[in-house]
């Protein structure tokens, strides 16, 4: 008889399934503070651990605390809470909007807010971002019109792409925004190619890549790490991990072992891992790397650690495939509740002041939204002209389709 092992493949399974109890314990949670800033012209080989912990600035009291604290004025942050509240405020809009059939599809960010609102407030007018479906919050922090967006969810006849892109597939080049693409993990490569570009001409401007746990799986995102690191390239890489890609959970991308950051160290980049439920971590973490891409210092690659709280989108039913409390148990909060409760505990915010701003702010976006749908939801009023298909797409339009 053959004595040899039998082969077998290991399969990652979440630790817990639909009716089980959450168990958020293999998520390891440094006190806040507690992890070092190094200078942004640091050898990465000395930043090792930094890809292996988590950078957190706001306590459980909410005071902002450690080396990372102070990178925005109390001003800045109350906007800051501002634009993470509109952005929960639209979502919650779009998703009603969905189910009344204005729009086809929806894509909401509870509980990842934080993550795109704060890195957008690190960058400059001109950098570039290429961002995923789940980073809106770059065009609500940069003051792109929430009309617009709705614009295009609504695919109407002031769709700013004409109805040429999947609802919330933006494209607002403008405001540093690439058009989205749903190919994911293309975000990584065009990322570091434009920041290559940058640097070739001898510009200032950098680029931003961004993609999920899940998509980090994508030949793509290694790709991009090989071009980013021989050549140096102005560029920040941001991994979102929130834990699941629509139903499958982040260990079967993850490769068992390490964290997402820690990918970023083969390729001698600095990689670090912050708390994506904090606003104040994340923002002076993107901060920190957009001034090393900036000092052409090169690229850093950045995991931010979040919570899927919906559904992956208005097509998803997550009840299906994890516990339904499981978001309650998620052991980093609320971005929303924590810069809330910090501003409070600065003495710059209040209770009663943060529900007239949830009014102030429900009222903003509900304003649009009429405006947006006085210009034609899908099924109703104004639709982009089908004459101007095709204008846009092509430098100089084929004999076929001029046709
Ligand atoms: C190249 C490619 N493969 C598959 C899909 C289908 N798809 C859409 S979203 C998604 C999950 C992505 O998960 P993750 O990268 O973790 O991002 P998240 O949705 O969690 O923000 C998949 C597989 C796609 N859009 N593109
Ligand atoms: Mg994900």
């Amino acid at each position: 008889m053959d004595e040899r092992p039998r082969l077998s493949l290991n399969v990652p399974e979440p630790e817990v399934r639909p009716g089980d109890t959450p168990d958020s314990s293999r998520v390891v949670i440094p006190r806040a503070g507690t992890v070092p800033r190094p200078p942004v012209d640091v050898d990465p080989k000395e930043i090792r651990d930094l890809a292996y912990s988590i950078i957190r600035v706001l306590d459980r009291e909410g005071e902002a605390v450690g080396p990372w604290a102070g990178t925005l004025t109390d001003e800045e942050v109350a906007a800051g809470l501002r634009h993470m509240m509109t952005l929960r405020a639209f979502d919650a809009r779009m998703v009603t909007a969905q189910r009344q059939g204005k729009t086809s599809f929806y894509m909401q960010h509870m509980g990842e807010e934080a993550v795109s609102c704060a890195f957008r407030m690190a960058l400059e007018d001109g950098d570039m971002n290429f961002p995923t479906y789940r980073q809106a919050g770059l065009l609500i922090a940069g003051g792109y019109p929430m009309v617009d967006m709705m614009n295009q969810i609504f695919s109407n006849e002031a769709d700013p792409l004409k109805g040429r892109q999947l609802p919330i597939m933006y494209s607002a080049k403008d405001h540093g925004f690439f058009s989205i693409s749903g190919n994911l993990g293309t975000q990584f490569v065009q990322a570091v190619g434009w920041a290559m570009a940058s640097a070739i001409r001898n510009d200032h401007r950098i680029s931003v890549g961004w993609i999920g746990d899940g998509s980090t799986a994508e030949s793509d995102f290694h790709a991009a790490l090989v071009f980013a690191s021989t050549y140096r390239a102005p560029v920040v890489l941001n991994i979102v991990n929130n834990q699941w890609a629509i139903s499958t959970f982040q260990g079967i991308a993850r490769g068992g072992s390490g964290t997402f950051a820690a990918r970023g160290l083969g390729f001698g980049v600095p990689a670090l891992r912050v708390d994506g439920n904090d606003y104040l971590a994340v923002h002076a973490v993107a901060k920190w790397a957009v001034e090393r891409a900036r000092r052409n210092l090169g690229p850093t690659l950045i995991e931010h650690v979040t919570y899927r709280v919906g559904a992956h989108s208005t097509s998803d039913d997550p009840s299906a495939y994890r516990p339904k409390t499981e978001s309650d148990a998620w052991p980093l909060g609320d971005p929303v509740i924590r810069l809330t409760n910090h501003l409070i505990r600065c003495g710059i915010w209040s209770e009663e002041r943060h529900k007239q701003a949830e009014a102030e702010v429900m009222d903003t976006v509900i304003a649009a939204q009429k405006e947006a749908e006085r210009h034609g939801t899908l099924h109703a009023g104004g639709k982009p002209s089908v004459r101007d298909m095709f204008e846009g797409v092509y430098a100089e339009m084929p004999p076929h389709l001029r046709r």
